[in-house]
C-alpha cells in the first residue's frame, strides 16, 4: 500500500513512522487511521522489527487530534464505527510485541494524545502542548482517552484535563506522568533512537514478556497479575537468551542475544 499520510523508515530493527498531513497539523482522518492499520500490520509481520518510533511531521505538531471536519458529519452509528476502528488500532499498538515510543513534537491533542498514550513510552519535546480538548467541541474522547488517561495519571487529574479541555505543557505532563521524559526539540528523535537502541540491545523475548506483564497489571488485580508474572517468568527461563544473559554476566562479557 502506498501511504499518502505516512513516512516509514526502517533502520535495522527500528522503524520510524511519521504521521504527515501538514495542512491539518497531522490530524487523523479515516485515511490516516487506515494507513496506520496497514503499516502496523506490515511491521508486525516483519520479524526483524523490535521497536517503532511514532512521531509527527514538522516541528509544530505530533497529531492535533481526530479530523474535526469528519467528526462534524458523524451520526450515532458512524460515531460508534469510527471509535471502534480507532480504538482497535490503538489496542493493537498497545498490545503488540513491538515496543512503541511516541516522540511527541508539538501539539498532541485529542486523538493525538490518545495515540501517544497507546504507545509504551512517551518522550516529549519542550514545545509540547498536550491534552484532551474534546469537550471544547461538545464531544468526548473516542479513542480511549477517558480510560488510558485515568490509568496513567489517576482519576482526579484525568478529570481535571478532560473536563476542562485544557492543554498542558511538557513540564506539567512530565510532572503528572503523562509523558516519561522531555528533551530539547532538536534532540527529540535522537533521544528516541537512543532509547530504542538500548531496548533493542536487551534480551528480545524478555522485553516482550516484561511488556506483557506490565500491560496485564493495568487490567487485573494484584494476585492475578503476580500469577501472570510467574507464568511469563517460567516461559522466559526456557529461552536460550536467559541462559546467554546469565552466563554472560558470570563470564564478565557482553551477552549475545539471539531472540530465541
Ligand atoms: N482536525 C482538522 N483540522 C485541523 C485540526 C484537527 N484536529 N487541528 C488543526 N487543523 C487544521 C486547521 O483547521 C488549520 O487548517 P486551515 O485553516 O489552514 O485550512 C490548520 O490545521 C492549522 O491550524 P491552525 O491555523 O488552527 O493553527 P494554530 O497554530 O492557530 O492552532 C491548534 C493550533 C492545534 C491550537 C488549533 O489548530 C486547534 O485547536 N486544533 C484543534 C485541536 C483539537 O481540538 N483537537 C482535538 C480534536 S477532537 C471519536 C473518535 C475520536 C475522537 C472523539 C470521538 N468517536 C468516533 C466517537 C477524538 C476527538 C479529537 O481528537
Amino acid at each position: 500500500m502506498e501511504y499518502k499520510n505516512l513516512l516509514v523508515e526502517k533502520k535495522g530493527s527500528l522503524a520510524t513512522v511519521t504521521v504527515s498531513r501538514p495542512k491539518a497539523l497531522n490530524a487523523l482522518n479515516t485515511e490516516v487511521i487506515a494507513e496506520l492499520y496497514d503499516v502496523w500490520r506490515n511491521l508486525e509481520s516483519d520479524t526483524n522489527i523490535g521497536v517503532v518510533i511514532i512521531t509527527g511531521d514538522g516541528e509544530k505538531s505530533f497529531v492535533a487530534g481526530a479530523d474535526i471536519g469528519e467528526l462534524n458529519k458523524l451520526d450515532s452509528l458512524e460515531g460508534i464505527k469510527l471509535a471502534e476502528r480507532g480504538q482497535g488500532l490503538y489496542w493493537k499498538i498497545e498490545n503488540s510485541d513491538i515496543i512503541s515510543i511516541a516522540a511527541i513534537n508539538g501539539f498532541a491533542l485529542g486523538g493525538g494524545c490518545e495515540l501517544a498514550m497507546a504507545c509504551d513510552i512517551r518522550i516529549a519535546s519542550k514545545n509540547v502542548k498536550i491534552g484532551q480538548p474534546e469537550v471544547n467541541l461538545g464531544i468526548i474522547p473516542g479513542y480511549g482517552g477517558t480510560q488510558r488517561l485515568a490509568r496513567l495519571v489517576g482519576k482526579g487529574m484525568a478529570k481535571l484535563l478532560i473536563l476542562t479541555g485544557d492543554m498542558i505543557d511538557a513540564e506539567e505532563a512530565l510532572r503528572i506522568g503523562l509523558v516519561d521524559k522531555i528533551t530539547e526539540p532538536a534532540e527529540l528523535l535522537s533521544e528516541a533512537e537512543k532509547l530504542a537502541g538500548k531496548i533493542l540491545s536487551r534480551g528480545p523475548k524478555a522485553v516482550i514478556s516484561a511488556k506483557r506483564c506490565i500491560n496485564f497489571a493495568a487490567n487485573s488485580d494484584l494476585d492475578t497479575g503476580l500469577r501472570y508474572e510467574i507464568i511469563e517468568f517460567g516461559a522466559i527461563c526456557a529461552t536460550d537468551d536467559s541462559k546467554e544473559g546469565t552466563s554472560a554476566f558470570m563470564e564478565k562479557r557482553k551477552p549475545n542475544f539471539k531472540g530465541a
